[in-house]
């Protein structure tokens, strides 16, 4: 059994001064009398994590095989304490979803309907200015806008779009576009990537979403979105992204039809691009939700599985700051536990959220921030309020009310 020290030396720049900070407390990771593993192999995992090594490919299946959950769990939130102590981070956020209309037919999606179809919507600029409107206030600190891929939608209809809404709301940061939208945007404009995100930038894009990712192997792609942007080309576009300074998240979908090898080898590229380029700023395992899609007859994902999703994800991505336990996916109560398996961040307020929704989802559509402050605390954990890049905010009392 490893010796393991009492307290995690920080091995990364923190966010948040030291002296907010408590040091990870390792005499919860294992030895010391305290708990062993139930799963030995896990004592090597540990090794490898007090000492900063990285995780391998076949470490990573043993973290998201093993029956020790706990364990596992245990070795993630050292992780975590050794990055953030116990900070977790939110943020005062809406979403927009300008269209549902996509010319994809994922069998993952419920929320996308055809050109045409009679569940569509398409708003204009202006009415998308309205409806984001009705919910952004000036405790709002960032827009998630993502929609379908719309036929008739171009680069300049989301140019247009970026400069109304930061006319109008001028403190809010536009968090837009996945990879999938932007590849789509860039083939039908017949243009580069770089120059089609260069416009964007122009226009007021500030960092992208990490949706569209689901699994990166092609076996499980042909089944749950066929016809999408391949994996490779999905890291390519985020590769480019970040070559032009643009930060952005990355996803994984977990809880279909895929294999544990086959979500350790999403982990290990999404860690390989991140040494290349060192644009994501954060991970956000999702939970598929299968209601109203083509694999509604997949068992929705298990408490065990949530935890151990987050748990896997800390331990393999040593070079991606942050891991979000996405509530609206998770369902509140989850979530809440996984900021002690690993997960830092709880997204944010998010009110109007269609996604999660049009699949059955049942935690809700928006929380207020006393409630999510709420929620951290009593975890025994410090809310820290955070904008898209993660700087900590500070609002004046008017605006606190979110
Ligand atoms: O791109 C689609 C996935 C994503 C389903 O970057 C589904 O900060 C579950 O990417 N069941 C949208 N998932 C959500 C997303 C996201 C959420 C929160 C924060 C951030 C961020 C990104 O949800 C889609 C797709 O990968 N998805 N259908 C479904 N039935």
């Amino acid at each position: 059994m490893p010796v393991l020290p009492e307290k995690a030396p920080p091995i990364a720049a923190r966010t948040l001064s030291q002296r907010r900070l408590r040091c990870g407390r390792l005499t919860a990771v294992s030895g010391n009398g305290l708990a062993p593993f139930l799963d030995r192999r896990l004592e090597r995992l540990a090794e490898k994590v007090v000492a900063g090594e990285r995780l391998s490919f076949a470490d990573g299946v043993v973290a998201a095989t093993t029956n020790d959950l706990l364990g596992v769990g245990r070795l993630a939130n050292f992780v975590r304490e050794r990055l953030h102590g116990d900070a977790v981070y939110f943020n005062v956020n809406r979403h927009l979803n300008p269209t549902n209309v996509c010319v994809a037919s994922c069998a993952l999606c419920a929320f996308a309907e055809k050109y045409g179809g009679v569940r569509g919507w398409t708003y204009s600029v202006a009415e998308a200015v309205d409806a984001a409107a009705r919910d952004v206030t000036p405790a709002v600190t960032e827009l998630h806008i993502v929609g379908g891929l719309h036929p008739k939608l171009g680069v300049e209809y989301y140019e247009a779009l970026f400069a109304a809404l930061l006319a109008r709301f001028p403190w809010v940061h536009l968090k837009a576009l996945t990879m999938v939208e932007i590849d789509f945007l860039a083939q039908r404009a017949k243009l580069p990537v770089e120059e089609v995100v260069r416009r964007l930038v122009a226009a007021g894009l500030g960092s992208c979403p990490g949706g569209g990712a689901e699994i990166f192997a092609e076996r499980v792609r042909a089944v749950i979105c066929d016809h999408k942007t391949s994996g490779e080309r999905w890291l390519e576009i985020a590769r480019t992204v970040h070559r032009l300074g643009v930060k952005s998240n990355c996803t994984m979908l977990y809880g279909h039809i895929e294999t544990a090898e086959e979500r350790v080898d999403h982990l290990v590229r999404l860690r390989e691009l991140q040494d290349a380029t060192g644009g994501f700023q954060c991970f956000i395992p999702l939970a598929f939700h299968p209601a109203h899609t083509r694999l509604e007859h997949v068992a929705p994902s298990t408490g065990r599985l949530d935890l151990q999703t987050i748990a896997l994800s800390r331990l393999m991505l040593d070079n991606i700051p942050h891991v979000k336990a996405y509530w609206i996916m998770l369902g509140a109560k989850a979530a809440q536990i996984a900021l002690h398996f690993g997960a830092d961040d709880l997204d944010g307020t998010v009110v109007d959220e269609r996604i999660t929704q049009a699949a059955g989802g049942e935690a809700g559509a928006g929380m207020a921030r006393a409630e999510l402050e709420h929620l951290i605390r009593e975890a025994g954990r410090v809310a820290v309020e955070r904008d898209t890049l993660y700087h900590p905010v500070t609002h004046s009392a008017p605006a606190a009310a979110g």
